[in-house]
């Protein structure tokens, strides 16, 4: 069973511009499981316990009031390398640093706009993943697993 999780949002620019329905199917495309999705209006303090790592930077101030400018979707994918992979599919924070064919490279211009967040780390991930559904995830069999894993 390959139960690794990675944390994808789609931020407000990635919102604003409907992309979600692209991130999405970009994951699905790949073979990763969706086990949550929701749209929400983040408030500050939600943000801040996210981009804690960041207090203090100087652009941590402008990513918050960015996120806090619309709602986001969070999602929560699974499969083999996700959260490695996701981050590949990413592309680098700087999107005029990412290769086309990822989704930065291919949708953003500017790191304070980048469209899309993913967990760097699996230990991130479930952090990420608590804070942003507390609610819990679905647990559910997909026949396609046994298609997609060897
Ligand atoms: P990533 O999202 O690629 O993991 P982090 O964790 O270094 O990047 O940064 C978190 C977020 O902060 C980025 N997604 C981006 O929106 C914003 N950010 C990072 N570096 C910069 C920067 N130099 N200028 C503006 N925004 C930045």
């Amino acid at each position: 069973m390959a139960t690794e999780r990675t944390y994808i949002m789609v931020k407000p620019d990635g919102v604003a511009r409907g992309l979600v329905g692209e991130i999405i199917k970009r994951f699905e495309n790949k073979g990763f499981k969706l086990i949550a999705i929701k749209m929400l209006q983040a408030d500050e303090q939600l943000i801040t316990k996210h981009y804690e790592e960041h207090i203090g930077k100087p652009f941590f101030p402008k990513i918050v009031k960015y996120i806090l400018s619309g709602p986001v979707v969070g999602m929560v994918w699974q499969g083999k390398g996700v959260v490695a992979y996701g981050r590949v599919m990413l592309g680098k924070t700087d999107p005029l640093k990412s290769e086309p064919g990822t989704i930065r490279g291919d949708f953003g211009i500017d790191s304070g706009r980048n469209v899309v967040h993913g967990s760097d780390s699996v230990e991130s991930a479930e952090r990420e993943i608590k804070l942003w559904f507390p609610e819990g995830v679905v647990e559910y069999t997909r026949a396609l697993d046994d298609i997609i894993y060897e």
